[in-house]
């Protein structure tokens, strides 16, 4: 039987509930009955809800699934969280084998599930797709294995690398089907990360359901400055300056190292306050200064030329000084929004 059309399903019901499940995974499930039909479908919609295999398996009537197969992108869980064990409900309703995509990560399940299936005498076929379900979780995966948080940096540049015109014009680089996809991307990540540069620069809105912003001096503080409208707003600065007290802003004391916010500090703050992932939207400093801290590159770029010299790249630092040293990255995607493109890359692992 073809599993890989039915993973491609499951993984498609799963990004149904992007920038709802964190910190937990995106995961669809597709249910066949004993003549290998789909009888049923279900994903995890939001944090805290059913899981998929158990929001599939309850629109059926048990008797309609003995027998069948069960696919799902990640290995069904075996512990008493938020909900009971979903091997144990597979194992309820008679399922005969079940397709996996890829292995829980978390410790609490780690291969518990796959041994509850297989001790109830359930055939277990692992593997399918996974290169591209351990890449619908790779935000669930870096946080359960590094216990860290996972760092997107999104960028939009001139065929020669420009983020603006030598005097700061900037708006706008891509056009609007590029823009759009932004904002799709956007809400795949828990915040927007940006610097009190770029806010002053372009005051711009960011929308989303949290903000942060790196402050050192608080100088975007008091001004009208459209991101403060978001929900949910969080200030790193520097302790040594000041000492703010404005409420609906979150501030975090921030250590500095040569001038500049701690940003080994910064993230892993963010990890604390269970903030799972972030995407950057930024100028060159920060992008440059957070660029080894990066786990994905979204790279926009216009067909446009600015030329000039005096800087406004979209990684601005000064550190490699020789060719052989650079920062090295693996291109995932390539995909046209046009008249723009858009490249994904990945930090190269030694
Ligand atoms: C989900 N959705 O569809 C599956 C998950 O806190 P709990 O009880 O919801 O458990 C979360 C863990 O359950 C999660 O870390 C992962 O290991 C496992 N599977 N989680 O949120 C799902 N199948
Ligand atoms: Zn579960």
């Amino acid at each position: 039987m073809n599993y890989e059309e039915y993973m491609k399903r499951c993984i498609f019901l799963a990004t149904k509930a992007e920038g709802n499940t964190s910190p937990n995974p995106l995961v669809g499930c597709v249910v066949l009955d004993s003549t290998g039909n789909i009888i049923s479908e279900g994903f995890h919609e939001k944090y805290g809800y059913n899981h998929a295999e158990r929001n599939a398996l309850l629109k059926l009537n048990p008797q309609a699934a003995k027998d069948g197969t069960l696919i799902v992108n990640l290995e069904p869980c075996s512990h008493y969280g938020k909900t009971p064990p979903c091997a144990d409900l597979i194992i309820e309703y008679g399922i005969k084998k079940v397709v996996i995509g890829m292995r829980d990560v978390n410790p609490i399940v780690a291969g518990n599930g796959i041994k509850k299936l297989k001790d109830a005498g359930i055939e277990v076929v692992e593997g399918i797709l996974e290169d591209e379900c351990r890449k619908l979780n790779e935000v669930f995966i870096k946080n359960m294995t590094e216990h860290k948080t996972f760092v997107a940096i999104k960028t939009a540049v001139t065929l020669d690398g420009k983020i603006a015109t030598f005097n700061g014009s900037s708006k706008w680089i891509t056009a609007e089907k590029a823009r759009n996809e932004v904002k799709n991307i956007r809400n795949r990540y828990d915040a927007i990360l940006t610097s009190s540069a770029t806010v002053l620069a372009d005051n711009p809105s960011m929308q989303h359901r949290c903000n942060i912003i790196l402050d050192r001096e608080l100088k975007t503080i008091n001004k009208n400055f459209k991101i403060y409208n978001n929900k949910r707003v969080i200030v790193f600065y520097d302790e040594a300056l000041y000492s703010p007290e404005i409420s609906d802003i979150e501030f975090v004391k921030t250590p500095t190292t040569n001038g500049k916010l701690d940003l080994d500090f910064v993230l892993n703050s963010l990890f604390k306050m269970k903030i799972m992932s972030v995407i950057v939207e930024s100028g060159g400093h920060l992008n440059g200064s957070i660029l080894k801290y990066a786990d994905k590159i979204y790279h926009f770029i216009a067909p446009k030329i600015l030329g000039d010299n005096t800087g406004r790249s979209c990684f601005d630092f000064r550190e490699v000084n020789d060719i052989n040293l650079s920062y090295k990255f693996q291109i995932d995607e390539t995909k046209m929004f046009e008249p723009d493109i858009m490249l994904t890359y990945y930090p190269l692992k030694a």
